[in-house]
């Protein structure tokens, strides 16, 4: 494609991954962007060029027109910040803003870890010294928030805490790493509706049978 063409937005990406709730954004976003498919499989994020964008060589990382993010809910924040035609984060004097930041970085910061300690069989570190509580109150506190998701975890509004968390659920029920609480089922299946999920789903389908070869 001709440089002066291509899209601003590029996501480095690799399927399935973590990186697919990135996917699942731009198309929520609905702007134009391309996608650098990595095999993980072949070691794509250890390559040097690859570590030049992100040194943790890990997937996904976002380049907006050379402003560079990595790190899942970074990169959701950031779309939906910098596209807000989209309406997909609540203003920074809104009401919403509050819980809107606090369930997008829930995710990494409290699920994957208790979640991790529990299918690694680990003992979770002492209460008090871990930036997260055990999985059990993870977990109780995530099922609190289904079950009063109307339909969404903001209410009505439909946020990128909802493609944060609705993607993590729905991973984390596939893999049989959290269980299919009916709120859980109840809030993914709403989520599932989505016109956007449901491309980026097809989409990955096909990447991951071009990178599994
Ligand atoms: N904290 C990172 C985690 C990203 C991550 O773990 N990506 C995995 C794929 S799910 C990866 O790149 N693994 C390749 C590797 O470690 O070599 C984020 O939120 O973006």
């Amino acid at each position: 494609m001709p440089e002066a063409q291509k899209p601003r937005l590029k996501l480095y990406h690799a399927s399935p991954s973590r990186s697919s709730v990135t996917l699942w954004m731009l198309e929520e976003l609905g702007e134009p962007f391309e996608i650098e498919l990595l095999s993980l499989k072949n070691g794509d994020q250890r390559k040097p060029e690859y570590l030049a964008v992100n040194p943790m060589g890990k997937v996904p990382t976002l380049d907006d027109g050379g402003t560079i993010v990595s790190e899942v809910s970074a990169i959701c924040c950031y779309l939906a910040d910098a596209y807000p035609k989209a309406g997909l984060a609540p203003a920074v004097h809104d009401k919403l803003r509050g819980p809107y930041l606090k369930w997008l970085f829930y995710v990494p910061s409290c699920v994957e870890p208790a979640v991790l300690d529990k299918a690694m069989n680990r003992p979770p570190p002492p209460r008090s010294t871990a930036g997260w509580a055990d999985y059990d109150t993870v977990i109780e506190v995530l099922r609190a928030a289904a079950a009063k998701s109307a339909p969404y975890l903001l209410g009505e509004r439909f946020t990128a805490a909802d493609v944060v968390v609705g993607s993590s659920l729905r991973w984390l029920m596939q893999f049989k790493l959290i269980p299919e609480l009916p709120e859980f089922v109840a809030y993914t299946d709403t989520l599932k509706k989505h016109p956007a999920l449901q491309r980026q789903l097809a989409k990955d389908e096909a990447y991951a049978r071009q990178t599994s070869g």
